[in-house]
């Protein structure tokens, strides 16, 4: 792999604002240029907005606007939500630009001068008749009809015959083949390559690359009352904003002795993998490296469409959750390159399991006891045991895992990993419990295990950082670093003993505040003091005088003229306790006799309806439904729960 990477996405249409499906992509796009740039790469990321066709226009003219108009308006629209995304991109190609449509212009004429193997020309005159529908800006076929309707907009195809000029695709079909099974051109995921192969050997029609009839678009140069066909527009911005036209040197640094990938939906694919590598064999050009086709979302299971109101602005994600947690959960939802759907409580779910508790917890936790037991500067490590050490490992090994997985454009691996890291350091933090350690004097060992701590946190925000840029910059912060060592790399992320010993960590926040689910929200709203215990944080210490128990149900009665509860007998093993639950609406008491359930024992005995309740069961809740928390394995009677 050459040491340049130029990444790209599609450039999007600008007759509307930008949707979630358009910041996928795009976060993708920076996720993996952020990584490259760690490991040291030159590196450069294109997106953009495509903004010629037959739709702008119609649009336009029903605002009033000039298409001009309605495109700088749009494209505005976008460049804001990319920015409010964190998004690094290095150039946003406007194709309405005169850069764009010079090196349009200097393509079109490159094919048209064009002969094939056999002495051919590549551009040949033809009469084009079809179903072209205005919303796809493409002509459909019959068989693409459902009820003599266009599937996507419901609207009627208008039938277009006119003069144009075609594509000779048929003489590249074979050369493009060759290309995929030499993996000259890789094409990702494999399902895709097979997609595009298969296309290939059905076979696959010559294309228009010119329109009469939309006059929105750049004139052909070699016979200019026809505009480029809209994809023949499209495609060329990933190399005319690298100098196709006008810098022959950024071309070729930036094409050819680059390591070029193009991230696109599955619906544009066809136009990708195979118009575009023909397109550049025309005309003596490399194809791109890597074509990853990612898949698409419905939303809470619905396809996004305008008609069904469902269409979600990036915007309100970010404001919801913030950029990172937006980045981080579009990116987590499911695997890059499948399907899969976007649901508001998954999104809360995996916010609050991921990043509240998982990462958030374990930065305010260490860096708390950084400042609670070491004077507030990172301490000086002593004699590491097998349980530093084998933390050590595993955090100087994820970076090579992590990347190993970026450069497969396998996102959502290479974000697990992380994870996995920081679940891993969780896990040391509870066993080695620094609070106990404080207690017991161990001063040497309390140094030691929070010095650890403190490292892979560093490890950690190197790694995090392409998704959760602002964060790990914070967490890099409140460890100390500052000026060029909060920029983070890929080798450091390899190290171990970066940071000093002595240096003032910052005083922590909450990274990322946990969010109530709809069930919380509406238990809140109730009592004032449920309010507080949901806001209120607790110490392990706090936490570890709570005596967790399993419990078998035993017996089970209703409570008269409480139509809540339960009066229940439980076995813990040395001792029966009589307890009173409000579990009675989703439970009878045949059902929950021969249960195995989690009990809180030492609370102080409760009178409710005059029955003295000796512990409390645990449930949970979502406001609607109602499931008791229980062992899933046959653990005995009274067993310990921590
Ligand atoms: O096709 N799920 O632009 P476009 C996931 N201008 N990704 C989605 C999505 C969804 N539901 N909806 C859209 C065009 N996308 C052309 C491209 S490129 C030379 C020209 C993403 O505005 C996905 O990446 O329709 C898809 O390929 C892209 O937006 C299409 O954006």
């Amino acid at each position: 792999m050459p040491s340049r990477f130029f990444v790209t996405t599609p450039i999007y249409y600008v007759n509307d604002k930008p949707h979630i499906g358009h910041a996928y992509c795009t976060i993708a796009a920076d996720v993996l240029a952020r990584f490259h740039r760690m490991n040291g790469e030159e590196t450069f990321f294109l997106t953009g907005t495509d903004e010629h066709g037959s739709k702008v226009a119609q649009t336009a003219e029903k605002l009033g606007k000039s298409p001009q108009e309605l495109c700088d308006a749009n494209a505005l629209f976008f460049k804001e939500a990319w920015k409010n995304l964190n998004i690094t991109y290095d150039y946003f190609v406007r194709t309405t630009d005169s850069r764009h449509e010079n090196a349009v212009g200097k393509l079109l004429n490159n094919l048209s001068s064009a002969n094939t193997d056999d002495g051919q020309k590549v551009v040949y005159p033809g009469e084009y008749t079809g179903l072209y529908c205005v919303g796809c800006e493409k002509f459909i076929t019959e068989k693409d009809l459902v009820n003599g309707l266009c599937p996507e907009h419901q609207k009627e195809p208008e039938r277009l015959s006119e003069k144009n000029y075609f594509f000779r695709l048929s003489s590249y079909l074979k050369k493009v083949e060759k290309l995929i099974l030499e993996n000259k051109l890789t094409l990702l995921p494999e399902e895709r390559r097979k997609e595009t192969l298969g296309l290939l050997k059905q076979g696959l029609d010559d294309f228009s690359i010119s329109r009469e009839k939309v006059s929105w678009g750049i004139p052909l140069p070699f016979d200019p009352k026809q505009n480029a066909y809209v994809w023949v527009d499209a495609l060329p911005n990933y190399i005319s904003a690298i100098g196709y036209a006008d810098d022959p040197e950024q071309f070729k640094k930036w094409w050819k002795d680059a390591y070029v990938v193009h991230l696109i939906g599955k619906d544009i694919l066809k136009f990708h993998t195979i118009f575009w590598p023909a397109m550049l064999l025309a005309v003596g050009e490399k194809p791109p490296d890597v074509i990853f086709v990612h898949g698409y979302f419905t939303v809470e299971g619905q396809k996004m469409s305008k008609t069904l109101k469902n269409v979600v602005d990036p915007n309100f994600l970010v404001n919801e959750y913030g950029p990172d947690a937006t980045r981080y959960l579009l990116l987590t939802q499911f695997p890059f390159g499948q399907d899969g759907d976007i649901d508001q409580r998954r999104l809360v779910g995996k916010y609050n399991s991921d990043l509240a508790n998982d990462l958030g917890n374990l930065v305010s936790r260490v860096i708390h006891m950084v400042r609670t037991y070491c004077k507030g500067a990172i301490p000086q490590p002593s004699s590491y045991d097998e349980s530093d050490e084998g933390l050590k490992n595993e955090a100087t090994s994820c970076g090579e895992a992590a990347f190993g997985h970026v450069k497969a454009i396998n996102l959502n691996q290479s974000v697990d990993e992380v994870l996995r890291l920081v679940r891993s350091t969780n896990r040391y933090v509870e066993n080695q419990a620094p609070w106990n350690l404080e207690k017991d004097g161990n001063k040497e060992r309390l140094e030691t295990v929070l010095y650890v701590g403190c490292e892979v946190l560093r490890i950690i925000s190197a790694l995090f950082y392409p998704v959760l840029p602002n964060k790990s910059l914070r967490i890099r912060e409140l460890l100390g670093l500052s000026g060029e060592e909060l920029n983070p790399s890929l080798s450091e992320a390899k190290i171990w003993g970066v940071l000093k010993p002595g240096t003032k960590v910052d005083k922590p926040e909450s990274l990322f505040p946990r969010i109530q689910t709809r069930g919380e929200r509406r238990e809140s709203a109730k009592p004032e003091t449920a309010k507080k215990e949901a806001a209120a944080e607790i110490s392990f210490e706090e936490f570890s005088k709570i005596d967790f128990r399993v419990a078998e149900v035993i017996e089970a009665q209703k409570v008269k003229g409480a139509d809540k509860l339960l009066r229940l007998k439980i076995d813990l093993g040395a001792e029966q306790r009589e307890i009173v639950a409000g579990v009675a609406q989703a439970y009878s008491p045949d059902q929950i006799v021969g249960k195995k359930i989690v009990v809180v024992t030492n609370l102080k005995p409760a009178k409710i309806r005059g029955i003295e309740s000796r512990a409390m069961l645990l449930a949970a809740t979502d406001g609607e439904i109602l499931s008791l928390v229980g062992v899933d394995k046959d653990v005995k009677k009274g067993s310990k729960i921590g």
